[in-house]
């Protein structure tokens, strides 16, 4: 049920709607992007990127799939946190009090998916409900969804996106725009061999879980970092970004053989869409 308390938003959304493009258009920002290394992003290039707040600090990124529904990381909702005290921001190119344009929107529900694992190890996504549906527009769209159980194929051009840190223990100021980083694709095996890289871990023990995919690279240097999590790993299909992972964890930032572990989205699509259609 919609509150009374969306009746301004519908409002807002049926004026925007005029001369505006269908709204299950996704993954097609008005600014398209150009495929350099690590760099800001420009106004507009990432319009799904959301900044979940906790009483007013970024805490962790996020994705706009829906007009009322952000997807983003489990273990960004301890389990004593006050869902009235987190908001997410969509529509900002810095996180820094002149962004006027941004949106601050409150959240109704967090749901996590049946196989989450208190540590992080499966199931590291969040489905978060806003109060309202939020008014789309140059700066605030939402991505596509992948198919269930897609595989992209390797050496797709997929991005991470995020207010993370620059490096370990050094935040972004919050005057920087939002980050992009392009970053390979690697399968979930691939990536667990190299986790077991200069550790006695037995080969048998895995790291990295099948519901896991990593991006990054052998030697290191491009990744996400604290803060990233929650946030998109966005590859292009077919002229349109596509959400196919989640920023989840990985060993420190950049380092040789320990690429960004993210939460792969194809396997819970069943999950997302049955919540979603509720
Ligand atoms: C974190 O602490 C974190 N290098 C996120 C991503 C990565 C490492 C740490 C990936 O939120």
């Amino acid at each position: 049920m919609m509150g009374a308390s969306c009746l301004q938003v519908l409002l807002l959304l049926l004026l925007g709607a005029a001369g505006t493009s269908k709204s299950e258009a996704c993954g097609q920002p008005h600014v398209s992007s150009r495929i350099v290394g690590g760099r800001d992003a420009r106004d507009g290039e990432w319009p799904w990127q959301a900044s979940i707040q906790h009483r007013g600090t970024h805490v962790c990124g996020g994705s706009l799939i829906a007009p009322q529904w952000v997807l983003t990381a489990a273990h960004c909702f301890p389990r004593r946190a006050l869902l009235s005290e987190y908001r997410v921001r969509l529509g900002a190119l810095h996180l820094g009090p002149a962004s006027p344009r941004a949106l601050l929107a409150p959240v109704r529900r967090v749901l996590l998916p049946p196989d989450f694992s208190e540590d992080g190890a499966r199931g590291d996504l969040a489905l978060l409900q806003l109060r309202c549906p939020v008014p789309l527009s140059v700066r605030v769209q939402p991505v596509c969804l992948p198919e269930p159980g897609a595989r992209p194929p390797p050496g797709t051009p997929c991005w991470v996106t995020g207010w993370g840190s620059l490096h370990p223990g050094v935040p972004l100021p919050e005057w920087r725009p939002l980050q992009g980083v392009r970053v390979p694709l690697l399968d979930a095996r691939t990536c667990d061999h190299l986790y077991h890289v200069g550790t006695n871990v037995p080969r048998a023990e895995h790291i990295v879980l099948p519901g896991n995919l990593c991006a990054g690279y052998v030697e290191g240097q491009k990744d996400a970092c604290q803060g990233d999590s929650g946030g998109p790993l966005t590859c292009m299909k077919s002229g349109r970004w596509v959400l196919v992972g989640v920023v989840s964890w990985g060993k420190g930032c950049a380092l040789p053989n320990r690429p960004g572990v993210y939460t792969n989205v194809a396997t819970y699509i069943p999950w997302i869409q049955s919540r979603l259609s509720l």
